[in-house]
């Protein structure tokens, strides 16, 4: 059987030009956070077979819980959505355990964990960095969005060491705060799912009274290994997920 790395030595070499024929070229560094990301990114997305499932799920009951509590001085930190779609993830991984995994033994057998490690994606001046928040299911709303400001903070001023980017279950990459409606995550290896998270926005939705009702609405992009995971499980997660997001009891804890 040829195996990827065949596969990849078979194929004809980039084309290589000399711009400056065509126009003026400056030519610049790429930093070498970005060199050792781009190469794991390269790995992770020729060797795993991805899938992105695209969905929109309702946020109104969520964000204006957030929005009223953040106002009113009812958590320790400011909370943004992040937080929060991690202590929905941990609800729904529970209920989707091999999503919260990893091949193991030639692809023979499925590591299903039993903790909650979320890593995210962190613009950084240096490039893509991904901090890992362990034992999510443990901390609190708060604690979760101190922690995320502490290491987006560190990421981008100090850097990060591999420990704080090691030992993740599952990611998130969230460009809710820039825009977008939705994009193709890659998986971090050795997970097995990303969840992309693009900008909320206000949809009309037919109201029981056949008017309009404007909800708010995050488009997520759920990039899954479907080596392990098939399209009707994804879905079945994602919309899960728009559940437990709803759901305000899990904040509590
Ligand atoms: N829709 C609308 N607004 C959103 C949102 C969403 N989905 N997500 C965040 N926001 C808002 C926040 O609520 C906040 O608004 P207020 O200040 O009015 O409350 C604002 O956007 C800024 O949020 P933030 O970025 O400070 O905080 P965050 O917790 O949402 O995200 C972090 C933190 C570190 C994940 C983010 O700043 C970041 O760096 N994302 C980049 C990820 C990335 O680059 N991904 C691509 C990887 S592949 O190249």
């Amino acid at each position: 059987m040829t195996d990827v790395t065949d596969l990849l030595a078979k194929l004809p070499p980039h084309p290589q030009f000399d711009f400056s024929e065509f126009g003026e070229v400056e030519t610049v560094a790429v930093s070498r956070v970005q060199q050792l990301t781009g190469a794991f990114l390269s790995r992770n997305w020729v060797t795993i077979p991805h899938v992105t499932h695209h969905d929109e799920v309702d946020v109104e009951v969520v964000e204006n819980w957030r929005k009223e509590g953040n106002a009113a001085g009812a958590f320790e930190a400011k909370v943004t959505l992040l937080p929060l779609l991690f202590k929905a993830l941990v609800d729904t991984l529970r209920q989707f355990p091999h999503f919260n995994a990893s091949l193991v033994e030639g692809g023979k057998k499925l590591a299903v964990k039993h903790y909650y490690n979320i890593g995210f994606a962190v613009d950084s001046p240096q490039g893509l960095l991904v901090p890992v928040i362990r034992d999510v299911d443990k901390k609190t709303v708060s604690e979760l969005a101190l922690e995320i400001a502490a290491l987006a903070e560190k990421a981008r001023t100090k850097g990060l060491s591999m420990d704080e980017m090691s030992g993740s279950t599952f990611c998130v990459s969230s460009l809710g705060h820039i825009g977008g409606t939705a994009f193709t995550p890659i998986i971090n290896a050795p997970d097995v799912a990303i969840l992309g998270v693009t900008r909320m926005q206000e949809r009309p939705v037919k109201a029981d009274d056949g008017g309009v009702d404007w909800r708010k609405k995050l488009s997520l992009s759920l990039s899954y290994d479907h080596r392990v995971i098939n399209g009707a499980d994804a879905a079945r997660f994602v919309i899960q997920l728009g559940e437990s997001l709803g759901n305000l009891d899990i904040y509590k804890a």
